[in-house]
Parts: C-alpha cells; sequence; structure tokens
C-alpha cells in the first residue's frame, strides 16, 4: 500500500493545521483492484486444461488442479463428463488407497465438531484428509452441512486437509455420482482419510452407505429419541453408534444410552459381515474419546480386510454405481419416447378404471417401447 499523502488543495508550504491526508488510490474500477491484476486473474482462469494436464497435476498432487478437477466432475455438461470421464479412466488406478468413512446424524448433532477434531489428530498424525458432504438439500435450505468450513476452522487452516461442499445438481442421483467421482479423485490425489458427511434426512443415509467402508451414526443422549428406529432404518446401516457431548451434565446420560444402544444392536444384523457395530461415547469438542474412535476403524479395516469383505463391498459398490446408471438411463429414454408419453396416460386410466390388470399394461407398454428399436 503507498503512503498517505495531503490532498492537492493543501498549500504547499503548510504546516500542521491541515491534517487531512489521503490514500492513494488503486487504478482501475471501484472494486479495488487494479486492471492488470485483474487480467491476470482472467487468464489463469481461461487455460483450459487437458485430459493430460488434470492427471499430472492430480498426481502430482496439486490442490488447484484437484478443486478444477472436481468442478469438471460436477459439471452436468456432456463436454465436460466425457472429458471427466478419461480423466476417471485414467486415474484409476491411482485410486483406492484409502479408508472412506460416512457420518451421519441429525443437524446439531455435532458431526462437523467432531470431524474438525478427529481430522485435526489425523493430520497431526500425518494423514491427509479430503472432507465431503451430501446433501442435496442444501441447495434450498442454503445448507446444514455445506462443508461447514466455519464449524472446522482448525481443518480449513490445514495444509493436507481438502474439504469440499455438497455438489449442487438437483436430484440425489447427480450428487451421488459427483460424491463417487471426487472421492476417486482425492484419493488419486494421495488423500489417504475421506470422510463423508451427511444429514439424517431422505434417501441421503443409504446413498452414503453406499459409497463408503464404515458408516458412523452420530447421536445425543437426551434427544428423547434415543431408541426410536431402533428395528428399522438408520441403525441397521451403521458400524458404530457414536453418543457425542458426553461432556459435563451430560456424562451419565450419555453413558446411559451407550448401554442402550449396546443391548438393542445387539438383536440386529450387522451391516457389515465378521464385525460386530460398537457403541461408545465422545466429546467432540473436549477431544475425549476420538483416539478410540480412529483405532476402531482401523481395527475395522483389519478385519474386514483379512476377511476379503473390505474388498469385496468396494467391488459391489462399484457394480451397484454401474447399475443404477443403467436404470437411470433406460428408464429415462422409455419416459421421455414420444409414443410412450402418448401411450401412457391412455393406459394408466384403463389401469384405474380397472380395465387393465398393471402387470398387462407394463407389459403393454413395455412392447410398444420395443417395437420402437426392431430394425
Ligand atoms: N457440549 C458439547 N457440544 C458440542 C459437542 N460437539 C458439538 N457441540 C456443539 O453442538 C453444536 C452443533 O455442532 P455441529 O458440529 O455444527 O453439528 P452438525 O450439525 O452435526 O454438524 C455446536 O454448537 C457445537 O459447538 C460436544 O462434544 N460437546
Ligand atoms: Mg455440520
Amino acid at each position: 500500500m503507498s503512503e498517505k499523502k495531503r490532498p492537492e488543495w493543501v498549500p504547499k508550504n503548510a504546516g500542521k493545521e491541515y491534517t487531512t491526508r489521503v490514500m492513494e488510490g488503486v487504478e482501475s474500477k471501484h472494486d479495488g483492484m487494479p486492471d492488470s491484476y485483474k487480467n491476470k486473474q482472467k487468464s489463469i482462469k481461461r487455460k483450459k486444461l487437458q485430459s493430460p494436464d488434470y492427471v499430472k497435476g492430480i498426481l502430482n498432487k496439486d490442490r488447484i488442479i484437484l478443486a478444477r478437477a472436481i468442478t469438471l466432475v460436477e459439471s452436468n455438461s456432456e463436454k465436460h463428463i466425457k472429458l471427466a470421464q478419461q480423466v476417471l479412466k485414467e486415474l484409476l488406478p491411482y485410486t483406492g488407497n484409502s479408508i472412506r468413512v460416512g457420518i451421519t446424524g441429525v443437524p446439531g448433532a455435532g458431526k462437523s465438531t467432531f470431524i474438525d477434531a478427529l481430522g485435526s489428530q489425523l493430520i497431526k498424525a500425518g494423514h491427509k484428509l479430503a472432507v465431503l458432504a451430501v446433501d442435496p438439500s442444501s441447495s434450498i435450505t442454503k445448507g446444514s452441512v455445506l462443508g461447514d468450513k466455519t464449524r472446522m476452522e482448525n481443518l480449513a487452516r490445514a495444509e493436507n486437509c481438502f474439504i469440499r461442499p455438497s455438489p449442487s445438481g438437483g436430484a440425489l442421483g447427480g450428487v451421488s455420482r459427483k460424491t463417487r467421482e471426487t472421492i476417486l479423485l482425492c484419493e488419486a490425489a494421495g488423500y489417504d482419510v475421506i470422510f463423508i458427511e451427511t444429514v439424517g434426512v431422505g434417501q441421503n443415509e443409504i446413498t452414503v452407505r453406499s459409497m463408503v467402508d464404515f458408516f458412523l451414526l452420530l447421536k445425543i443422549a437426551g434427544a428423547g429419541d434415543e431408541l426410536q428406529g431402533i428395528k428399522k432404518g438408520v441403525i441397521e446401516l451403521a458400524d458404530a453408534i457414536l453418543i457425542n457431548k458426553a461432556d459435563g451434565d451430560n456424562k451419565k446420560r450419555a453413558e446411559v444410552a451407550r448401554q442402550d444402544f449396546a443391548r438393542a444392536l445387539h438383536y440386529l444384523k450387522s451391516p457389515t459381515p465378521g464385525w460386530h457395530p460398537e457403541v461408545k461415547t465422545c466429546s467432540a469438542i473436549q477431544q475425549i474419546g476420538l483416539k478410540e474412535i480412529w483405532q476402531m476403524i482401523q481395527h475395522f479395516k483389519e478385519k474386514t480386510e483379512a476377511n476379503n469383505y473390505f474388498q469385496y463391498r468396494r467391488q459391489q459398490q462399484m457394480l451397484n454405481w454401474m447399475h443404477d446408471l443403467i436404470k437411470e438411463y433406460l428408464q429415462n429414454v422409455f419416459y421421455r419416447d414420444e409414443k410412450i408419453k402418448t401411450e401412457l396416460p391412455i393406459v394408466e386410466s384403463k389401469v384405474t378404471n380397472d380395465k387393465l390388470p398393471p402387470t398387462a399394461a407394463a407389459q403393454q407398454l413395455l412392447e410398444i417401447f420395443e417395437n420402437r428399436y426392431k430394425n
């Protein structure tokens, strides 16, 4: 910044009676950015990267290129999708060397605080951590997750941590593709711990379960819902339940909740063969119990690698992902077909008027569709 100087209306030989001083302005517009700076920014932005640039940059652990590759993966344009697939194909041999951990819980359970605390410890221990978020509702609610950079103060500053908020992109199908591909990019860039934060709303949890090795459910004691939904739902997806905020007055209640959950889990099937889901208490804020949680996750990895389920699950996840994409594509082609568009309402009204059983109706429509593609 240049030195303060006197305004030009101050007489040349004036003494201290004129107190006004002005700052020297910058060139260019009122946003305060000199043109030279702006042009530089533009030229950086404009430089188009080709597939080898992305691949090389990511393998060289270049964070800026990684961020740009994620943006590429998040794009819905056909051209970008094609380029992204090329990049991913090249990078595939360098992916997979990580533990992928999903973390869910109601808003306010302490997920971001927990990730910040445990993540900071892991980085100190030499790990490289990527924190991603899955929250399709975030575009509407402005995000309870949103990567919470503000709640992850320590991590946001850490050199070896990469935080990426939930991709926007409407349907959950799009969000999950983007997140899955982002995981692969981060792994190729050397991130060996991947945390995926999600909120316990709708399909999110099932989606995140389908892309991680270890699934962690964060709970708080005394929220009145300790054993609700214990038979079904998210608890059956969890490899561990963590009762967070086990500090201060809450300590005892957390311990009671832990015992209740442990008892209830006894009767449920584990989502991971060869592993019994564990229930633990912790305090993210006071950093109590975090080491034990990381030890548990490592124990899990050793155990499931030894019985091959770790590798098997990942293979199945890739296959399911592929089949989901095929189903989604076929469904789109079917419902966008002009002939189907005209026939569908007619057949639907036959079904609602008891003129045609649903099975016959489906067969009829599928036959029409198939005939369109004969010859
Ligand atoms: N007492 C206590 N408060 C916590 C703990 N962890 C998080 N909190 C607080 O709970 C609130 C919600 O935390 P946040 O991490 O944003 O929850 P998220 O919505 O699940 O990501 C914040 O005010 C935190 O300071 C904890 O271990 N103990
Ligand atoms: Mg959060």
